[in-house]
């Protein structure tokens, strides 16, 4: 197997709306190279990327894969990642890797919400974009539409390389304005016949022409005087100019293709073999915030940017060797943990297939086996080395569901099968919730969580179905009262006895000591499930022993945890306990622990209390068409709009919406916007429920209560 050096090999991520076609453009880009004979479809499932059983159900990309190929010496991998914001976490976990990031826009529709998505994180990532109109032959393609589209979303740096003789089913023929040149292609594509560009497209092409020229000079001032000079740049001093106008991310060059009939990959590879970045230019981020260049004669080193498994081989570990070469039997060290890890087999992937090879150099992307604990994000390298990168940034959640096991005894099954699944795809969540009782799990939205199901139950042979998730609710109280316990017990020997007499009241940042109190200490603690409890002695004459306080605020404490009235965690509490008795015989910790929670829980539920629940802060991002629809939905939701904003034909809303409102959220934006809305999520503050949904939770937490009790 060849050995490719960094110069020689380029790292893509096929990017874009789902449908757009970027299983078939790489499948195509296979085939054209000579890599595979037969090229596969999406119809007949048998494309070399979409092979997992669930994509070939579903006829599209879940997973995202990984694939390679030789054009002309260069070696250029492939990551098709899937289109559908449910599986963001395959696009986010291609960036650290891709020298190139090319996006495949459906010329039917332009830019749709999947390419805006992508695009904004590839621009955060800074990596270098591309554009491919694919489609072109559709009845519906609208190339000028597309174009204006993604003019107005993504700026002036967006320059036509090639556009379309003829769009539709007669397309045939794409005229490329950096060659000068037109390609035409035999009715079942190929390879194309260079022409001269027709008479009818000249005027045309050199106003596209003079864009590039003009655009690649402005990018660069020593082109720029070139320009000025001569008028005119030419092909090797475009090339130059465009490949650091790439990097600068100050050109996203614009490709023609029809990926189905096989047309305009040819191109587009010589492009990236001659004009792209490669894996030297990029600019990789370390843990501290300083940069990183591949560095093919430093020590070897990699980071892992994804992980998969596969029944009777075990863990797949994808890397990308960011320094010397490695090869198998090479020592080096997981800087997450320290631990020391000897490399065994390395391979090329293919999709499913798999090729042994003896070494990977530096820029390169390879799969390395049976290696433990080894996370997406790791960096490994020699034992002296300080190297660690940035890890992978993934997306947050946007939807959760609670699991219940259908068969009693799986748990411990279902735990490594969840370790396993998220170990897999850090994009998903799983959280074993003690105060809810529930194992929740979380994911980007509702085809994603399916897909988890599919493997739970599949892969993992579990029994198992997604059941709502309580919400987190929080009790306070918002009066002040005066309460009350006397615990005694006198069975048999030792007795027990304790009373308390506490005040409590509703506590926020600020407020004074209590001045009808005898304010002897206070102490103020942080709840670890947020808020606060603040607790007074305020004992006169020494009727409760200082020695017992620690165990009345314990009881306090642990009524708080199990709130008298739902069950859920209380907070912003003052307590002052300012009167008891105690016996000097009985009276014991455990007394006043029970004393203090007794007392607590009848003042509790006199003080006029109040649930709260969790609110979160949301930003749907979606076309203009749909904004009525989208904003009365929220509105139905108990959503308080916050903010809005439009750009050009996108439009953001930002909003506070309670968590139980945004149960299925995911699933009805798709449904009100047909797919083209996405949203984001993230907890803002606690705010007290209206009266109904109290109601409503407390009658469900009693009749829970009376059920569990028989
Ligand atoms: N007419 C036409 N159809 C195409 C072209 N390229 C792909 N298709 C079809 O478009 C559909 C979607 O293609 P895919 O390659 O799965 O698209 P994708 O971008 O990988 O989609 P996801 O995996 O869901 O993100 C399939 O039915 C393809 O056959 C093309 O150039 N012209
Ligand atoms: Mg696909």
């Amino acid at each position: 197997m060849k050995v490719y050096e960094p110069k020689n090999i380029r790292n893509i991520a096929l990017l874009g709306h789902s449908g757009s076609g970027k299983t078939t453009l790489a499948e195509t880009m296979l085939f054209e190279s000579g890599t595979i004979r037969k090229r596969g479809t999406i119809e007949s499932k048998n494309t070399t990327s979409d092979y997992h059983e669930i994509e070939k159900e579903k006829q599209k990309s879940i997973y995202g894969s990984l694939l390679h190929l030789d054009w002309r010496g260069t070696k250029v991998n492939i990551l098709d990642t899937p289109g559908s914001t449910d599986f963001y976490g395959q696009v986010a976990e291609s960036f650290h890797v891709a020298d190139v990031a090319m996006f495949v826009i459906n010329t039917e529709s332009g830019v749709e919400i999947g390419t805006e998505a992508f695009w904004r994180a590839a621009e955060k990532e800074n990596v270098p974009s591309m554009i491919v109109m694919n489609k072109l032959d559709s009845d519906k393609s609208d190339f000028n539409g597309s174009l204006e589209m993604i003019r107005e979303r993504f700026g002036r740096g967006v320059v036509v390389v090639q556009y379309p003789y003829s769009e539709g089913p007669e397309f045939h023929a794409i005229i490329d304005v950096l060659k000068m040149t037109m390609y035409e292609f035999p009715e079942d594509g190929g390879r194309p016949d260079k022409l001269p560009i027709p008479e009818s497209q000249r005027a045309q092409a050199e106003i596209y022409h003079n864009e590039l020229v003009e655009t690649i000079a402005e990018n660069d001032e020593s082109l720029l005087d070139l320009y000025f000079e001569n008028g005119e740049l030419d092909e090797y001093q475009m090339t130059d100019g465009l490949t650091n106008s790439l990097l600068e991310r100050n050109i996203f060059p614009v490709f023609c293709s029809c990926a189905s009939r096989n047309m305009g990959t040819g191109r587009i590879m010589g492009f990236l073999g001659n004009v792209a970045p490669t894996p030297l230019d990029r600019k990789l981020k370390k843990a501290d915030g300083s940069e990183y260049l591949i560095d093919r004669e430093g020590p070897p080193s990699f980071y892992v940017f994804k992980n998969s498994s596969e029944t009777h081989v075990g863990d797949l570990t994808f890397i990308q060797v960011t320094g010397g070469s490695v090869k198998p039997g090479l020592d080096l060290v997981n800087r997450r943990t320290q631990d020391g890890l000897r490399l065994g087999s390395l391979y090329i992937s293919q999709g499913a297939k798999r090729t042994e090879v003896e070494e990977v150099t530096a820029g390169d992307l390879a799969i390395a086996v049976k290696l433990k604990d080894l996370h997406a994000g790791d960096t490994v390298s020699l034992k002296e080395s300080d190297l660690v990168f940035a890890p992978t940034r993934y997306p947050n959640t946007t939807m959760r569901v609670a699991l219940k096991l259908n068969k009693e005894g799986e748990e411990d099954k279902l735990g490594i099968a969840l370790n396993q699944i998220v170990k897999e795809d850090p994009s998903s969540r799983v959280e074993h919730s003690q105060e809810l009782q529930q194992t929740i799990l979380h994911g980007l939205g509702e085809e994603h969580l399916n897909v988890i199901m599919h493997q739970l139950k599949e892969r993992f042979n579990l029994d198992v179905d997604f059941i709502k998730p309580r919400i987190p609710y929080r009790e306070t109280i918002t009066k002040r009262v005066n309460t009350q316990y006397k615990h005694k017990k006198q069975s048999g020997g030792a007795g027990q006895y304790a009373e308390v007499y506490l005040s409590i009241e509703p506590w926020t940042e600020g407020m004074p000591d209590r001045d009808d109190l005898n304010v002897r200490n206070v102490e103020k603690i942080e709840l670890e499930w947020g808020g606060t409890l603040v607790f007074q002695n305020c004992i006169v004459g020494g009727v409760i022993d200082n020695r017992f306080m620690p165990a009345i605020v314990k009881g306090v404490m642990e009524k708080m945890a199990n709130g008298p009235l739902s069950g859920c965690r209380a907070r912003d509490i003052r307590v002052s306990v300012y009167d008891g008795s105690m016996h000097s015989v009985d009276s014991n910790e455990a007394a006043f622990k029970t004393a203090a929670l007794m007392a607590f829980k009848d003042g509790f539920l006199k003080a006029a209390p109040q649930l709260m629940e969790p609110i979160y802060e949301i930003e749907v991002t979606l076309p203009a068409a749909y904004m009525g629809d989208v904003m009365s939905d929220l509105s139905s939701r108990r959503g308080q709009i916050l903010g809005m904003d439009s750009e050009g034909s996108i439009q953001k809303i930002k909003a506070s919406v309670p968590l139980q409102e945004l149960d299925q959220y995911t699933t009805r934006l798709k449904s009100l916007t047909q797919g083209s809305a996405t949203f984001t999520r993230e907890f803002l503050e606690y705010a007290q429920v209206p009266h109904d949904v109290q109601k409503r939770v407390i009658e469900e937490t009693q009749a829970l209560e009376a059920e569990k009790n028989g």
